[in-house]
């Protein structure tokens, strides 16, 4: 499976990722397409929607102490359901389909997801720290919200401003 990240103003980030009811090959092959792309291009989050796919599907990869990102760490949550979130935790987010810009968001500190794994299995992830922030913007885009959605509407303006020169320079040095 060759996937490429859907990047803002796509409308395809727009929109609703629906139940996984089938866990077969064919959600294996996405997963298993979705880690290496998200290795590649420096993410520690990845949802299907961000490689076209509205499915409630997302991958994680908090990196270590030592910054490393070993495959055993990796999470794969599909048809997450957040609860008990709580506490106050303030983040320099990124987003691999906005490139290039981040700003501070708030987020609960803590939360439990509830989820399903490749197989079907029920699962049940308590999450703080960076983990919870992740879960968090990733359980979003389920929904079709990105972290700029989040921002004050002064700094949403910049943000559009700074970003359509971006894409412009993006342009003509191609
Ligand atoms: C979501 O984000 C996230 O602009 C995952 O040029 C963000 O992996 C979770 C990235 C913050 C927790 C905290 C962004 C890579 C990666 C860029 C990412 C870029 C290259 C973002
Ligand atoms: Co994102």
């Amino acid at each position: 499976m060759n996937l490429c990240i859907v990047e803002y103003p796509d409308k395809r980030l727009r929109n609703k990722s629906i139940k996984v009811e089938k866990f077969d090959s064919k959600l294996h092959n996405l997963l298993d397409a979705m880690y290496p792309l998200m290795l590649q291009t420096n993410g520690i989050g990845l949802a299907a929607i961000q490689v076209g796919v509205a499915l409630s599907v997302l991958i994680l990869n908090i990196p270590d102490e030592d910054g490393e990102q070993p495959k055993e760490n990796l999470i794969e949550i599909i048809n997450p359901v957040l609860t008990n979130q709580r506490g106050e935790t303030t983040y320099q987010e990124g987003c691999l389909s906005v490139p290039s810009f981040y700003e501070d968001i708030d987020r609960f500190e803590f939360l439990t997801v509830n989820y399903q794994d490749r197989d079907g299995n029920t699962q049940t992830l308590e999450a703080d720290g960076l983990l919870s922030i992740a879960i968090q913007h990733e359980y979003d885009h389920l929904q079709g919200v990105l972290f700029i959605d989040k921002l004050t509407s002064s700094r949403r303006r910049k943000f559009e401003k700074e970003y359509k020169k971006m894409l412009k320079e993006k342009k003509t040095s191609k």
